[in-house]
């Protein structure tokens, strides 16, 4: 982070603190072109009909399609897409453990967008002035953020803006003043509980989920009262007990209490059937099924409830007793197909596994055949004897590549040391065990990821986003597992060391949505990491790391536009209709996991556009890294009786810094300070030190005997992948360099 961004932090906090409580920033009064309106109490009609100039909710409409009708923009001239202008957004959210994936909303000439700060902004479509401003001041010292600090958007209706927070509250704003209306605890942080999706605001209520399924939490969903924010009733995505689906868990412990399932997501609605439909991340602990014997419902799965009162219809559990961290948390899209003469009302999710589940949204039965199939088994992890296996194909290719398997092996031997088992290619749902590491695609980052799926019912296809990983497992060798899961500890109870999000290479894929086969394919070196969105004039809009937006023909897949945006395009554009043209905007900021350039930029593009490309931003990474402002009270202190010979290294989203980066043979004690926002830990030549939190530290003593190369990583899932991973130099000892 540059000087001017970190004193511009540094100035955010000393408001904070004169102006204790007040979060409001109001930014300019009045906007330049015409009064904008007070968003209605939107009909159910009109959620769920496409867009029909503006974008009032997150998928576009409750079916989550993600698809404009708007056809003036089309194949032929979307070559001349051009900047009608770009704003930033003050800096809200541009550190490295920010992520921008939320997709903006738009009523009525205003565009409404939240940060991975969970800063809100209203600005003025035609001018791209500022109306206003909420600053979240989240807490900083929050530390069950999981993934990167992020939000996918907000919601709008009854005059309200609704977004939900990392810090667990569900908050409404006044639309045409960005003032709090109320504010409500939907979970506590501090017990795992975080949001990061947008809510759905439908019939006079509104819908969150919870994340959490690294934190040992109990999932739900929960509807307010979106007038007063009152809680109307939860659904729990665990069954209590004497519940349909309590009996998947054992019964003679509680790891049902804290067994993950938590919701990522905005849901869909069908307000013909009345039925509300999501998906459900992972079963907790992530990697370890020895104490939770059973299917673990509704862990991995898609479930429709009575959108009014939340009772559970039905479920399809893409995953059973999952410990490879395979959940869904891609939005469920809703569609209409005719299959074989008949009119279907069809569902889709694509997971992390590769496959894109289609149902029939009024049964959950499938589409085109899934069929439970036998897979390798281990006794101690209590493995399911069958998997749901899709007829249609995966989107990603099912194979481990031989450098894939190479990655993995050196990582398995920087983390083990001598004790690394020799890893190998193994087919999905293989199980690990105490002494084999089987290497399986995809790893935990997927697969397709949160990014949303979209659809074209111009095309009947729907548009997939998703990484090629592997993943090698090791079963139990965490020195820190815990034995007793507690709610707000993190515990994946296991290791991973996976190939994924900014190195993994990425599919871009159409999938026809009547036979469930795949149309068309783009096959990427960098990840895919954005969400898409279609249009009436055949086009699919999607970002690019690298930070172009691009447009592709939607029938075949051919590339007609790249735009450089400034920074990772890893969020999802929105569009829409301005003074009677169609426009498109775009939120480009980064992303922590991908590990793709960070800026704070709001685009609007138009073929009236005349701003051009941008120069590309500088993605992070060694020699570059931002972290945040200091932690509260964290100015990495040594501790007193640190060995004066401690190498320091200082641990963050996502880099480590060494003081220095070799050593002679013998004792090596590294003092690893986690400066960052979220837990960490430091591995070299078999040791490891134990996860450790924001603000903390911890020593790490190993001994090495020869001199050479040694590989270091973070452990945690995805980290390395991020950037936090090095080699540190064991030179001969009479001083020679080797
Ligand atoms: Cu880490």
């Amino acid at each position: 982070m540059n000087a001017r961004v970190r004193n511009r932090f540094r100035t955010a906090a000393l408001l904070t603190g004169v102006a204790a409580g007040l979060v409001l920033v109001l930014i300019a009064a009045g906007c330049g072109g015409g009064e904008s309106s007070s968003a209605p109490p939107f009909s159910e009609s009109k959620l769920s009909s496409l867009p029909d100039g503006d974008w009032i909710t997150n998928g576009g409409s409750t079916f989550n399609q993600r698809h404009s009708p708007l056809d003036e923009i089309d194949t032929e001239n979307v070559d001349e897409l051009k900047g009608i202008w770009h704003v930033d957004l003050e800096g809200s959210g541009v550190a490295d453990k920010y992520s921008g994936e939320a997709q903006p909303i738009v009523y009525d000439g205003v565009i409404y967008v939240v940060t991975g700060a969970d800063d809100v902004f209203a600005v003025d479509a035609r001018t791209g002035k500022k109306n206003w401003a909420y600053r979240a001041q989240l807490d900083r010292k929050i530390s069950t953020v999981c993934c990167g600090w992020t939000s996918r958007g907000v919601a709008l209706g009854e005059g309200k803006v609704y977004v939900g927070q990392l810090d667990g509250r569900l908050v409404a704003l006044d639309q045409e003043t960005g003032e709090v209306e109320w504010s409500t605890q939907v979970g506590r942080w501090q017990e795992g509980y975080t949001i990061t999706s947008a809510p759905l605001y439908y019939d006079g209520r509104v819908y969150t989920g919870l994340s959490g399924g690294e934190f040992g939490v109990r999932g739900r969903l929960t509807a307010f009262d979106a007038n007063t924010g009152e809680e109307l009733w939860r659904f729990w995505t665990i069954p209590g007990p004497g519940e349909f689906g309590h009996e998947t868990w054992p019964q003679d412990n509680d790891s049902w209490k804290g067994g993950g399932a938590p919701v990522w997501q905005t849901p869909a609605v069908d307000p013909e059937l009345g039925l509300l439909y999501f998906s459900t991340g992972n079963a907790s602990p992530d990697l370890d099924g020895r104490k939770r014997a059973g299917d673990n419902l509704f862990t991995a799965s898609i479930l429709a409830l009575d959108a009014e009162t939340g009772e559970y219809r039905w479920h399809f559990q893409e995953v059973h007793h999952d410990i490879w961290d395979y959940d869904a948390p891609s939005p469920v899209v809703l569609f209409d197909v005719e299959v074989a003469g008949e009119e279907r009302h069809g569902l889709a999710q694509a997971g992390k596994t590769g496959f894109l589940y289609l149902l029939d949204r009024e049964t959950g039965e499938p589409l085109y055949g899934i069929d439970e199939q036998p897979v390798p088994q281990n006794a101690l992890q209590r493995t399911s004897k069958t998997q749901p296996i899709p007829s249609n194909p995966p989107f990603i290719p099912h194979e481990v590549s031989d450098a894939m398997l190479a990655d993995v092996r050196a990582q398995l031997e920087s983390t083990l040391g001598p004790r690394a088992p020799e890893p190998f290619k193994a087919p999905i749902f293989t199980p690990p065990s105490r002494t084999t590491s089987p290497v399986v695609p995809p790893g935990p980052a997927g697969g397709t990821n949160w990014p949303p799926t979209s659809y074209s019912p111009q095309t009947e296809m729907l548009y997939v986003c998703a990484l090629v990983t592997a993943s090698g497992y090791i079963y139990g060798t965490q020195t820190e597992f815990a034995e007793d899961p507690q709610p707000g500890k993190l515990n994946f109870g296991s290791i991973p060391v996976s190939t994924g999000f900014g190195e993994s290479a990425g599919t871009f894929t159409a999938i026809d949505a009547r036979s469930g086969r795949i149309a068309w394919q783009q096959r990427w070196e960098d990840s895919c990491y954005s969400g898409s969105v279609t249009t009436g004039g055949n086009l699919v809009f999607a970002g690019r790391n690298s930070g172009e937006l691009q447009a592709y023909d939607a029938t075949s897949g051919e590339r007609l536009w790249s735009f450089q945006t400034g920074a990772g395009a890893n969020s999802t554009p929105t569009v829409f209709e301005l003074d009677g043209k169609e426009v498109v905007a775009f939120y480009a900021a980064g992303n922590s996991l991908a590990r793709s350039a960070h800026g704070d930029e709001l685009w609007l593009f138009g073929l009236d556009g005349t701003l051009g490309p941008v120069a590309p931003g500088h993605r992070a990474g060694s020699g570059d890294h931002a972290g945040d402002a200091p932690q509260d009270g964290g100015d990495a202190a040594t501790p007193p009786d640190s060995p004066a010979d401690a190498i320091r290294v200082e641990a963050g989203e996502m880099y480590f810094e060494l003081a220095t980066r070799s050593a002679v043979p013998g004792a090596v004690t590294f003092e690893v300070t986690n400066a960052g926002s979220l837990v960490h830990d430091f591995a070299i030549n078999g040791e490891k030190t134990p996860l450790i939190r924001p603000g903390e530290t911890a020593r790490l003593r190993v001994q090495f005997a020869k001199p050479g190369t040694y590989r270091y990583v973070c452990t945690v899932p995805g980290h390395a992948q991020a950037g936090m991973k090095g080699t540190f130099t064991i030179r001969r000892s009479d001083g020679d360099a080797r």
